[in-house]
Parts: C-alpha cells; structure tokens; sequence
C-alpha cells in the first residue's frame, strides 16, 4: 500500500447496560430477579373466553416455534389472568415466579402482555425457560400503524396475514390497507364488476428502475384482487390479533387502475390500459356527478367490509391538467362557487367526507387533502414532512405522522451496493429510532390530535414478500418502539436488544430480515490536507480484512490488512487520481453482505466550500463536505451521496487555499424525474484570489457531468446553479420547484 493510507489505531469501546428489558418495544419498566420459569410440556393457561385471543396466541406461537402443545384449563393454570381497573388504557403486568401471572385492562392488553411474554422465552441448558421478572407496560400512541401497498405488486392473503402476525407481535396496531392504485384495483366491489375483471390485471411492468431511461418491461400479465370474502377473513384474523385494518381506496388520482375499467370515470372517456409504470399520471377521476356516485357505491360496499372507523380516501399526487380542460370540472367549479381546481378537489372530498360521517365513518386522507382547504371531519396523514401534520392538527383535526423522512420503508436501509433496488432515499434504522410523532413546531395545546404514526411499504420495486420483509424488519422493530414507548432507550440498548435477542427471535420465526444496520459504514471527515476514513459499524469490537485496491492511472495495487472498527486511514488531496475501492468482510463468524466501498481521491477532496444555499437537511449527509468527501455520487440515488437543493438558485464558494493554476472544473448533476430531481439549466463559474474582485466566466447549460475548461490561476471558485423555477406540466412533480442533486465537485489541475 502506498503512504496515502495511513492506518492509525484508535478504537475504542462501548459498553452496554446489562439489565435491558429483551422485549420490544421496551416496557415502561422491567426488572429482572432471580431464578428461573422452567417451560415443560405440563405448560397451561387459564380459559377465559375474554381472553380466548390471548390465549390462541400464545398457544399458536409455542406449537409452531417448539412444537409444544399448551393445555386450556379451566381453573387457574401455571399462567393466571387477572382483570384489573384504575389503570391507564391498555396498561398490563406480568410477574414471572413458580406461576406466570397477568394483570390486564383490556382485552388488547392481554394480547400485549403474551407477546411480550412469548419475546421473554430463551433456549438455555436444552430448557425453555423465563427468567424471573416484573414488567409494567402501557402504549403512548393510539395509532401505531403499517401500512401495505398491494395495488403496485400484489400480496396473497397468507402473506397479507402474515404481515399483521409481525404487527401483532410488535404490538401494532392499525394496518392500512393500500388496496387501490394506477397500476391494479385489487379489491371486489360487486356492483363495479370489471374493477377487478380489467383493473385487477397489468399487460406488463417496468423493469428495473423508473429513473433508467430507456424503460424496459416485463410483458407479462399480472393479475390478483381479493374476493368479499377474502377480505372479511383478513379483516377477522386481524381482529383476532387487535388489529384495525384501515382500507384505502384512492382518489382522485391514483386511478387509472378503474379508468381502465370504466373509461367514463374519466375526463376525457378514453380508454387507457392499468398503467406498468410508476409515478403520477394526469388522469384522474372526473369531478362530475356520476363519477361522485360511482365512489359513493364503491365506498358503501367497503363499509360493509371494514368495520374500522377510519376509511383512507387517498387525496395524494392528483394533477389538475385534466380539470383544467374538462367542461364538467369547470362547471362544477362555477355551480359551487369555487376558485381553482384546488378548491374543486376540496369539493370533491367534502362529499366523500359528508357520505362517511353520514354512515358514522370517518374520512382519512393524505396532506394534500389541506390544499384548497381541509373538509369538516377530515383526519390528515402527513407524508410530505411534518408540514401537514402541523397545519391539520394546528386547525384541530385528527393527525397521523408519517414523513417520508423517518417512515418510508421503501427507501434504502443502508448505502450498500448489495442492497435490491429501491424507489431511492435513504432511511437507516437509526433514523426510524430518532423519530418523534410530536413534531417539535407544534403547539402544546394541540399535542393530542397526534394519534401517532405509521411506515408506509410502497411496492413498485417490491416484487416479492420475501423482499417485504427485508424492507420492513428490523425497521418495524425501531418504529414499534417510537410508537408505543413513553421513553425510548437509547439507539444503542435497542440496537444490542436486537443483535442478541430479537435478531434470533425473528430467525425463529422465519422473517427474512436485512443485516443492513450491521453492515459497517464508511465515515468520511475533512482534515487540512484531505480525507479522514473511518468504518463505524453496529458491534465496536469488530474486526474486518479490509482488502484495498488502489488504482493509480491504470495500474492496479491491492493489499489486505486487518482492521478494528474506528481505525483511521487518513488521505492527502496531493496524491490526486487514486481510485481507492474497499472491501470489508468480518472475521467473526455473523451472517453479513459483501460491502464495498470507492472512494476517489481527487484534488479538491476535503476542501472548504461554504454554502451560500443551504440544502435541504434531508439530503446533506456529509454537510458541505458532500460536494468534495470522494464518495461519487451515483444511481440508483440512495440519498445520501448527493447534496441536495430545493431553490432555483443554488450558490457555493470552493476555497483551493492558495492561488494555482485550475485547467479544468467538474461538477456532476442527478437527474432522476421520477423522484423530481431535475437537471439544472445553467453553472456559472466566478474566480477570485482575494473574494473580493471576481472574474466571471461564460455561463454554460448543466450536463450530468458537468466540465468546464478554465485554464486560469485562482483561489476562489464560486459556482452559481440556476434551477427551472417551477417543473412545468406534463412532467413528474408539475407544479413544484424541482430538486436539484450535485456531487462530485473536481478540480483539475
Ligand atoms: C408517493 S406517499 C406516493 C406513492 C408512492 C410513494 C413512493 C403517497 C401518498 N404517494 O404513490 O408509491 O411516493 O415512495
């Protein structure tokens, strides 16, 4: 290896409480005691048919996992039930001794208190056993929800039952039920037979990523809904685990699923087939009468199936083009009395709205439903940040927090390029942990009208449910405790919980979770002279061979060293053009994913540059360093290489540090429509050697990878980006100021 990477030693170690509770999410208190609760095949519960789905539950999971049956006895049994009053709502308690006993509120606490029960039981001395404890428990949140988009790819109803066994287990509560989208309408409505016949069915899908031009598809026909029946047998198993399943059927947009079948629905009449492709598409359902009626009938049936008191309506993601030009919205429009097409969507949801409360439902929507302002009894889903949240919640209307941010589980887990495709985004399982439902602009007065939060599972690029598993577990382990727990541990007492309890548990079960939060990350900082690396990982006595290749112009060197987490490999901008490409596997034996990492060094890399644009805080991972750390941002975006804007007009300053002689200057754009992220028009480069006098050079449009020759002594670049100030119609995100993504900034000398 060359002197270029220098490997200093610094490690050091964590240490972890001892006395953890292993359940998640964490009782409000837990405390071990000696001794322990042997399990045998003499095992009995006591009948009570208040508590038969306590009971069934724990029955199941011991027959299942240790294939031990558990006799229902009639008197008290070795596990005893005791009602109790006075406490707060869903408030359990368990004392594990020679006998089990649970006191319990509700019947839902029950359930509680036997999965978290079941997570206390450890394989130790070829014995079952329990150790002695007391747990006190109660839920923070009221609604502590997942969410399942089956419309993109579509779920049988086993495995459609085995996500709410999850939930259960984790103590959620609420499944929202994505069953309607463009790409497949996927519940039986009788009255509207071809919504299932037509819309239920795709010719073909997009392969590979949306953002990949040109698109590739499938060919092949999907097809897949769940008959009336199907549905009351979910809607059943989930209440035999205390679960609400909140169905959603969306509209306005979202529908050209049932365009398809009922090309009327339409604005235009026009038939177009389900769509095999994501995003947003401009056709959407028609404001007029019919179309109206024709929910109203779709809705009445879903009543009938979902005794749940929310009904999702949608309300996300619908242009106005098709309203703008069709004679029937605008007429509408003049009848009520209404000023845009915002207010017209308004209308439109206002009589979905009365129809609910009509029939003692009440309507849920997500944040869009605000714009042109919110219906009377509307409760809000805030997904476009906490922004909505706020403002719903603030006009004291019922709240449900999930930002894309913190509950997006179809983002990426971890910057690996091993993980499978994704939307884009990136959300570790330490920032689902971190999250808060509260948002902190929220006045203390409004506080309750949060009823809690929930991840969304969107599936365009989730074909399978092996691959629904990876995405959401262990992430539903982090948001389950963000929900439920009053006081949160800290992210590193959850974190060795589940590396040393709950990881084995879901083995147990048979879940096909994702390593992703163990699996080391490269850690870049700026030093005077250029880059500082450290790989942080989830255990901090790990060892890794880390294998090093370093290419200097076409040679390639490579060598092998043994690491700990936390020794550094410093970086000199001198020793410009190396390519430097890791790869780390672990000397303990844990399961783990092969991991590379590149990082080029070029000579601008941990150069000053200050911001005169600040990003958006959700993509500036690396801060100002982003631009310059050696880490090239690529696609498919993951979020966290690229720096990124939501102005129209982005300006940076590069300090080189001394004055020297630039041939050449390269910044590198994202375009990714789908996600909003757009090319820039136009880079504009000033030099100075003092930021005092600055010689402009000619403007130039963007490009992907953006060079220009400059070919001048300077210290100070600035680099002034226009963005479009506004995505115009017919594109992706119309209407909104796009994103603009940039990384790598090199200078050549
Ligand atoms: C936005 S979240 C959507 C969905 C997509 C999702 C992908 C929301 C209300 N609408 O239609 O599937 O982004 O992350």
């Amino acid at each position: 290896m060359k002197k270029s990477a220098l490997i200093l030693i610094a490690t050091f170690l964590l240490h972890f409480a001892n006395a953890q509770a292993p359940i998640v999410p964490a009782p409000s208190k837990f405390a071990l005691r000696t001794g322990v609760f042997k399990i045998t095949s003499e095992l009995s519960i006591q009948e009570n048919p208040a508590l038969k789905f306590a009971n069934q539950q724990l029955v199941d999971y011991f027959s299942t996992y240790f294939d031990l049956p558990v006799k229902s006895v009639e008197k008290a049994g070795k596990i005893v039930f005791k009602p109790i009053q006075h406490a707060s709502k869903d408030f359990y308690s368990i004392r594990v001794s020679d006998t089990i006993s649970i006191r319990y509120t509700s019947e839902a606490s029950s359930f509680y208190a036997i999965n978290s029960l079941l997570q206390l039981v450890v394989y130790e001395n070829e014995q079952l056993q329990i150790p002695f404890c007391d747990v006190e428990d109660a839920p923070q949140f009221q609604w502590r929800g997942l969410h399942l988009d089956v419309s993109r790819h579509f779920f049988t109803v086993d495995e459609v039952k085995r996500y709410i066994d999850l939930m259960a287990f984790y103590k959620f509560n609420t499944f929202h039920w994505h069953l309607t989208d463009d790409q497949g309408w996927r519940v039986e409505i009788k009255k509207y037979p071809e919504l299932t016949r037509i819309g239920g069915r795709r010719d073909s899908t997009l392969i590979g990523h949306y953002n990949d031009v040109p698109w590739k598809f499938d060919q092949t026909p999907t097809h897949g809904f769940y008959t009336q029946d199907e549905i009351r047998e979910v809607v059943a198993y989930a209440h035999s685990k205390y679960i609400e399943v909140v169905p959603e059927i969306e509209m306005p947009g979202h529908a050209r699923a049932a365009l398809a079948a009922y090309p009327m629905l339409g604005c235009t009449g026009k038939f177009q087939p389900v769509a095999g492709t994501w995003g947003v598409f401009d056709d959407i359902f028609c404001s007029k009468p019919e179309t109206i009626q024709f929910l109203k009938d779709v809705l009445e049936e879903v009543i009938a199936l979902f005794p749940s008191k929310y009904i999702h309506i949608g309300g996300d993601e619908a242009p106005k083009v098709r309203w703008k030009s069709c004679k029937n919205c605008q007429q509408q429009m003049s009848k009520h009395g209404l000023k845009d097409e915002h207010e017209l969507q308004r209308h439109f949801i206002t009589q979905m709205d009365q129809f609910l409360t009509s029939k003692g439902r009440k309507l849920i929507g997500w944040d869009e439903i605000l714009e042109g302002g919110l219906s009377p009894n509307a409760a809000v889903m805030s997904w476009r940040g906490e922004a909505g949240g706020i403002e719903a919640a603030s006009q004291k209307h019922e709240v449900v927090m999930s930002p894309t941010e913190f509950c997006y589980f179809d983002y990426y887990q971890s910057s690996h390029s091993s993980e499978p495709l994704a939307i884009g985004g990136y959300l570790p399982l330490d920032k689902v942990y971190s999250y808060s439902p509260i948002p902190k602009g929220l006045a203390a007065d409004k506080h309750a009208y949060i009823l809690g939060a929930q991840a969304n599972l969107w599936t365009e690029y989730i074909t399978d449910f092996s691959e629904v598993e990876y995405m959401v577990y262990p992430r539903a382990l982090a948001l389950a405790q963000v929900v439920w727990s009053k006081e949160k541990p800290s992210f590193e007492s959850f974190e060795s919980v589940l590396i040393n309890y709950q990881l084995p548990i879901l083995k147990r079960m048979g879940v096909t979770f994702s390593y992703s939060f163990l699996y080391p990350e490269m850690q870049v900082s700026a030093t005077k002279s250029g880059l500082k690396v450290v790989f942080k990982s989830a255990r901090p006595d790990e060892k890794f061979n880390l294998i090093i290749q370093e290419k200097v112009g076409e040679t390639v060197e490579q060598s092998k060293q043994e690491i700990s987490v936390n020794d550094t490999l410093f970086f000199d901008r001198e020793d410009e053009n190396h390519d430097f490409h890791f790869e780390l596997s672990p000397i303990n034996t844990y399961e783990f994913m092969h991991s590379p990492f590149d990082l080029k060094i070029h000579a601008a890399v941990g150069l000053p540059i200050q911001l005169l644009t600040q990003p958006n805080s959700k993509y500036a991972k690396n801060g100002n360093l982003t631009l310059v750390d050696g880490i090239v941002g690529k696609q498919p975006w993951k979020g966290d290489e690229w720096l990124g804007f939501d102005n129209d007009t982005i300006e940076f300053i590069v300090d080189l540090k001394r004055v020297q002689l630039v041939k050449a200057f390269r910044l590198g754009f994202l375009e990714a429509n789908g996600s909003w992220i757009y090319l820039p028009k136009t880079v504009e480069l000033s030099l100075s050697s003092d930021q005092k006098t600055w010689k402009k050079l000619k403007k130039e449009p963007a490009a992907v990878d953006f060079r220009q020759n400059v070919n001048m002594k300077t210290r100070f670049i600035k680099v002034r980006v226009l963005a479009m100030p506004e995505i115009p119609a017919g594109l992706s995100g119309a209407g909104n100021v796009p994103w603009t993504f940039m990384d790598e900034l090199e200078i050549i000398h």
